[in-house]
């Protein structure tokens, strides 16, 4: 019987799962899988923890989301197509939900089978390679720290790439006398309530982050842009400056003579695409892009085509686009898709990096997502959903940030599975500061 390794019970493992499950409901005789995560529970990043730095077992902890995480996008455009907002809580909901009540729709999807039991949960896995013909897939068990060994015929690489920090180094770091972090390791922005706190990045951590610790209390923000500032109309306490030159004591001074006095730094610089655990001829090398190189459409690995990466690309569209590659994977695996000769693929490859290579501003990045999303989406019996609609909105809520980056998060918009409209929040994001679901759902 063919074996099925998935790698990581995040939202794109989860879609791997939910994809064999949905098959075999069709009558349909779906490979053997087994899915190894290191977490001790199921949801990727969406499961919340407070550890920083590396676990009880001595592995890195992969978290990086936070208390007071709001969704930064509006929840119709990550809708899963067959299991709406409407279906799971029964009613419809305000557009930009807490983490919790992401990660409570996520796993209701997935509870309801038997997808549980093919997780190993506190299990690491240390090494693929492609060995006669097969995978060997090793792997250890956190709590009774035993390694193993099994063969697999296809392995699903879904873990992430927001998990291993990118950490550079300013000239001053070594003697300033404050605390200096990467947003990885960012948990609580209660903690900076009245600090002068200095955020590096001009992208989403950098953006949310510098705003958390605004809207809990710090005494200033101020944020240090490499390339190109965000540009929004900041609130009062908070601002954005040219690049950091250096830290001289308790001082960050800009490269456009700006001088902050600051009691933290936290580096919003991003993360690395960082697989230890593949061998070299197997292994995605990549800076965070939305068409990732030698990945047949954006999924199959170029070189051998019984390995699939998915949720690999930078991200407007997650977790329909997940389960759009996650559909496509199956049906690669279970033989319903032929992958084309080497030179279709490399053609195809091409074609799509070449576009994302000129791709200049949001809205054309949005195009370019939802088209590949489209293509993917043709390809297997993914249900139904409105991608067209998904794209008005993700161009609409751009323009909310711009237009106000404090409240567009207070806006609401139609699904794209049941076209019912989420109603507008009790509360305001900017005085909303319990992230309950409790809180959340209540009228
Ligand atoms: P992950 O969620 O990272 O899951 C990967 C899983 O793989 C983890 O459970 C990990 O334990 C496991 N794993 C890793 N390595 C191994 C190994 N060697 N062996 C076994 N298991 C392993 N997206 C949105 O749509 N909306 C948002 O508001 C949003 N906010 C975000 C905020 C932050 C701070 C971050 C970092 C990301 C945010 N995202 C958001 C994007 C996020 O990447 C996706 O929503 C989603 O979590 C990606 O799913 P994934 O399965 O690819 O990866
Ligand atoms: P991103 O989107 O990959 O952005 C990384 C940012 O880090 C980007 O603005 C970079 O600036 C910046 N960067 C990288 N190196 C440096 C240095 N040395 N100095 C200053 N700035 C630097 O990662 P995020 O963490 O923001 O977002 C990841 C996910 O988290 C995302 O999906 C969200 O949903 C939440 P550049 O643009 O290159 O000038």
């Amino acid at each position: 019987m063919t074996k099925v390794a998935i790698i990581g019970a995040g939202p794109c493992g989860l879609s791997a799962l939910r994809s064999f499950e949905q098959a075999e409901k069709n009558g349909e005789k779906i490979p053997e899988i087994v899915c190894f995560d290191k977490q001790e529970d199921w949801g990727g990043l969406w499961n919340y923890s407070w550890r920083t730095g590396s676990d009880q077992y001595g592995d890195p902890v992969p978290n990086s989301m936070y208390r007071y995480l709001w969704s930064n996008g509006p929840k119709e455009c990550l809708e899963f197509a067959d299991y709406s907002f409407d279906e799971h809580f029964g009613k419809p909901i305000p557009s930009f939900p807490p983490r919790a009540v992401l990660y409570d729709y996520i796993l209701g999807r997935v509870k309801k089978g038997n997808i549980k039991s093919k997780i190993k949960f506190n299990t690491s896995v240390t090494n693929v390679s492609y060995v006669n013909s097969n995978f060997e897939v090793t792997y250890r068990d956190k709590k009774n720290d035993k390694i193993s060994k099994d063969i697999f015929d296809y392995v699903i690489v879904s873990t992430g790439h927001f998990s291993v920090p990118f950490i550079p180094e300013y000239p001053g770091m070594k003697s300033f006398p404050g605390r200096i972090m990467h947003s990885h390791d960012f948990r609580d922005a209660e903690e900076f309530r009245g600090k002068n706190v200095v955020v590096l990045g001009s992208s989403y951590s950098a953006e949310d982050v510098a705003l958390q610790c605004h809207k809990y209390g710090a005494k200033s923000v101020t944020i240090g842009y490499r390339h190109n500032p965000m540009g929004f109309k900041w609130p009062k306490g908070m601002k954005e400056v040219f690049h950091l030159d250096r830290l001289e004591g308790n001082k960050a001074i800009f490269k456009d003579g700006h001088v902050q006095e600051a009691d933290a730094v936290i580096l919003c610089t991003g993360y690395l695409h960082h697989f230890p655990f593949i061998s070299e001829d197997l292994k995605l090398k990549t800076g965070n892009r939305l068409y990732p190189p030698m990945l047949y459409k954006g999924v199959v690995w170029q070189n051998n085509h019984k390995l699939m990466y998915l949720g690999m690309q930078d991200q407007f569209h997650t977790f329909n686009m997940f389960d759009c590659q996650a559909w496509f994977a199956r049906d690669v695996i279970m033989g319903k898709i032929k992958v084309p000769n080497d030179s279709e693929i490399e053609k195809d490859i091409n074609k799509w990096v070449s576009m994302e290579e000129k791709l200049e501003n949001p809205e054309q990045m949005i195009d370019f997502q939802t088209e590949y999303t489209k293509e993917l989406h043709d390809l297997s019996d993914y249900p139904k959903i409105n991608f067209e609609l998904i794209r008005k909105t993700f161009k609409e809520w751009e323009h909310h940030k711009v237009e106000n980056i404090m409240t567009y998060r207070n806006k609401s918009f139609a699904s794209p599975v049941t076209g019912s409209v989420g109603p507008i929040h009790h509360t305001p994001w900017e005085e909303a500061m319990d992230d309950s679901l409790k809180t959340f759902l209540n009228k």
